[in-house]
C-alpha cells in the first residue's frame, strides 16, 4: 500500500516538479518516469560486497546505515530521449548532458528526500546514504554503491564498462532509501554479474579517452576526463558517452 503510495508520488514529482524542468534549455525534461525495485535488509549479498574483490569492507550494510533496517527502495531515473540523443555525438559531452548530470542530481536529492518524508509520515524510519553525512567517496570507491543496492533490488546487471543496464538501458542515474518498514523484495531475474550486457564493445569506441577496453573501465582514466570536463563547463560536467549510442542506451540489449 504505501509503496504504490510513493510510486504515486514519484511519478507526479517527475511530470511536474520543476527541478525536473531545465529553464535555460527551453524547459526541457531530464527524467523520465523511473524503475523501482525493492531489495530485503537480509539478503545475503549485502554482506558479499564487503569482499575485498568485489566493494570492500568499508562498504556499510543497510543495517550500518539505519539500525533495524528492513528494506531498501531503489530506482533508476532514465534521461529523456532529448537529454541521450543530444549526446549520440562523439568527442565532448552534450549541453543536454552535463545539465542532466547535474541539474539532474539535484532533482534526484529532492527525490530521496521525497520517499524518506512518506516513509516517516507512514510511521518508519527512512535514510537516504547519499544525503547522510557518513556517506564517503575515497579513490572511486563509495561506502554505499547505488548500483550495487539496485543490482540486489532486481533492477539490472553490471556491463564491460561497469555501468548498470537496465530494462530500460543504463542512460540515466539510481537513487536509494533504507527503512526499517518491511516491503516484499523483488526476485532477481538474472543470475550472472553482467548478463545484460552482450560484449559488443561498442562502448570502447565511444569512450573519448580510451578508458574501456575489452577487459573493462579504467576509473582513473574516466575520472581524469571528467576532472577536464569540468574545468571546461564549470560548474557542470558528465560525458556518458558509454552510455549513449550503444545498443545498451535506453534497453536491454540482451532483449532486442
Ligand atoms: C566513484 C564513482 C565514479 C568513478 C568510478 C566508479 C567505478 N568504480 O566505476 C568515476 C568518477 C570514474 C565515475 C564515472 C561515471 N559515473 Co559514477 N559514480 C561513482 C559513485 C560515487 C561510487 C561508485 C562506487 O563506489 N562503486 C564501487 C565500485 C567497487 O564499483 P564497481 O567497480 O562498478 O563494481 C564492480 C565489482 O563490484 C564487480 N563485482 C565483482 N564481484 C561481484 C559480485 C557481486 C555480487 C556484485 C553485485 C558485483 C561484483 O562488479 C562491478 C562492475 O564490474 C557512484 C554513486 C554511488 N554512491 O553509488 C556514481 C555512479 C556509479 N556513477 C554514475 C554515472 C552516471 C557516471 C558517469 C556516466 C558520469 C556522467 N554522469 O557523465 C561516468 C561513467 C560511468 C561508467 N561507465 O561506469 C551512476 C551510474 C549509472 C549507471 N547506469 O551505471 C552512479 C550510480 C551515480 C548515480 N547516482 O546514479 N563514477
Ligand atoms: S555497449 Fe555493448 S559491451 Fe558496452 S556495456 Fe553496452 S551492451 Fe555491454
Ligand atoms: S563516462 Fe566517458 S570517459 Fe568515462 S568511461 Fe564513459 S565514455 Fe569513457
Amino acid at each position: 500500500m504505501l509503496l504504490n503510495t510513493i510510486k504515486e508520488n514519484m511519478a507526479k514529482f517527475i511530470q511536474n516538479n520543476p527541478q525536473n524542468f531545465v529553464e535555460e534549455l527551453d524547459m526541457m525534461q531530464i527524467w523520465d518516469q523511473p524503475l523501482m525495485g525493492v531489495a530485503s535488509a537480509s539478503d545475503p549479498l549485502w554482506e558479499k560486497l564487503k569482499e575485498p574483490n568485489v566493494i570492500g569492507p568499508d562498504h556499510l550494510t543497510p543495517d550500518e546505515w539505519l539500525s533495524g533496517a528492513k528494506s531498501i527502495i531503489s530506482y533508476f531515473l532514465p534521461f529523456t530521449e532529448h537529454v541521450r540523443s543530444s549526446n549520440r555525438s562523439k568527442g565532448l559531452p552534450s549541453k543536454e548532458w552535463l545539465y542532466g548530470r547535474c541539474e539532474g542530481e539535484i532533482f534526484n536529492n529532492t527525490l530521496r528526500k521525497l520517499i524518506v518524508r512518506l516513509i516517516e509520515t507512514a510511521g518508519g524510519k527512512a535514510v537516504a546514504p547519499a544525503l547522510d553525512e557518513r556517506l564517503t567517496v575515497a579513490n572511486h570507491v563509495s561506502n554505499w554503491s547505488e548500483r550495487h543496492a539496485a543490482f540486489i533490488a532486481g533492477l539490472g546487471t553490471f556491463s564491460l564498462n561497469y555501468s548498470l543496464i537496465t530494462n530500460l538501458g543504463s542512460a540515466g542515474r539510481f537513487g536509494s532509501v533504507i527503512t526499517d518498514l518491511e516491503f516484499e523484495p523483488n526476485s532477481r531475474p538474472y543470475q550472472e554479474i553482467d548478463e545484460y550486457c552482450t560484449k559488443c564493445g561498442e562502448c570502447i569506441d565511444r569512450c573519448p579517452p580510451l578508458a574501456i577496453t575489452k577487459k573493462g573501465k579504467n576509473a582513473e582514466s574516466c575520472s581524469k576526463f571528467l576532472d577536464k570536463m569540468l574545468k571546461l563547463n564549470k560548474p557542470r560536467y558528465g560525458c556518458g558517452k558509454c552510455q549513449t549510442a550503444v545498443p545498451c542506451e535506453y534497453q536491454n540489449p540482451t532483449l532486442i
